[in-house]
């Protein structure tokens, strides 16, 4: 085939941008020459094919599996694949000389995996709901209080130390205006770039952004705010060595919906710029809510504009209420 030469002579001058700061994309920019004369080559691993996945279980994918963390139903590893080829043998024995080798999976386990589990990781359909006060008050809260707690279990886990103690990096003990910090599960804990940390109110009584009360009001909620947003800007150049000054190299957000009804704050890298729980509509800047929060702002008078999938078990009752199509 002519095209197998495409390459051939191809030098590799610099990586423009190895795709390291988006841990989805893999993808990469090279510069190079070829013929003598300047080249770009665009790099994206293709997706995976369907006999893949019928191997996962077997013995015949991964090498090595190693956990970096289990907490209630979850359980997050990383996987090093079988090498095949002759190339790949070569680079297989001095990964297993070298144990820092980097792994060729990171992996989320879910188990046992509940029907809510399968609907949100499933590929869905999305549908822009503006949620107003009385629709909060009518259907949303009314879901959110129908919620098992077994489905916060890892948190109170985390709160309570009984997992990812050893994870901890700071801890705030303050029961109002208290919180813990932590590695997200999403993290591989290493990659800089893609920094993702988790920090959680000690304040059960805190759902999600609604139960936030003006600074006048409740001043405590403001200055859990202001605490996370330190201590993880703190954390993260002390702890992992992000050297930005302040708080410049962290993206904090709240989700709204969140997943889980209990207060936490996302805390990513300012480089992670393709995380899709980062989309406009989901994502509240953590500085726009404190913000809001001093100015006296109101979160239960709030419209909030948010997409569920259709196969939430919410926007279920949003559609049966009417709400969908005022
Ligand atoms: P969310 O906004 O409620 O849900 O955020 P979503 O972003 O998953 O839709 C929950 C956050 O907590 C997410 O960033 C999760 O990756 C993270 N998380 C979830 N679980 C079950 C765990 C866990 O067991 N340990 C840690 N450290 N983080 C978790």
């Amino acid at each position: 085939d002519a095209s197998d030469d495409a390459l051939k002579g191809f030098v590799l001058e610099k990586v423009l941008d190895q795709g390291k700061w988006d841990p989805r994309s893999r993808t990469a920019s090279l510069l190079g020459r070829l013929d003598d004369r300047a080249a770009i080559l665009l790099l994206e691993k293709t997706h995976f094919e369907p006999s893949f996945f019928e191997e996962v279980g077997s013995e015949r994918l991964f090498s090595q599996l190693r956990d970096i963390g289990q907490n209630d139903v979850y359980r997050w590893l990383l996987g090093w694949r079988r090498r095949r080829s002759l190339h790949d043998a070569a680079s297989a024995s001095n990964s297993s000389n070298n144990a820092r080798a980097p792994a060729d999976f990171k992996m989320t386990l879910i188990h046992p995996a509940s029907e809510t589990h399968v609907a949100k990781y499933s590929v869905q359909s999305r549908f822009m709901i503006n949620e107003t006060p009385e629709l909060y008050e009518k259907i949303v809260l009314p879901f959110i209080l129908s919620q098992p707690s077994s489905r916060i279990q890892w948190v109170y886990n985390i709160l309570d130390k009984k997992k990812e103690a050893d994870s901890i990096i700071y801890e705030d003990p303050d029961p109002e205006t208290g919180f813990v910090l932590l590695p997200d599960l999403k993290w591989d804990r290493k990659t800089t770039s893609s920094l993702y940390l988790v920090a959680i109110a000690h304040d059960r009584s805190l759902r999600s952004l609604r139960d936030l009360r003006p600074q006048t009001e409740t001043p405590a909620h403001a200055r859990l705010l202001r605490k996370v947003q330190s201590a993880a800007a703190t954390a993260a150049r002390g702890t992992y060595g992000l050297d930005k000054e302040g708080a410049s190299g962290i993206r904090c957000f709240l989700h709204y919906q969140p997943t889980y009804y209990h207060l936490h704050i996302h805390i990513l890298s300012a480089d992670h710029t393709s995380h899709p729980g980062s989309i406009v509509g989901q994502a509240h800047l953590l500085d726009d809510v404190i913000d809001l929060l001093t100015l006296g702002v109101d979160f239960r008078k709030r419209t909030l504009t948010y997409a569920l999938g259709e196969r939430s078990e919410l926007l279920a009752l949003i559609k049966t209420s009417g709400a969908l199509s005022p």
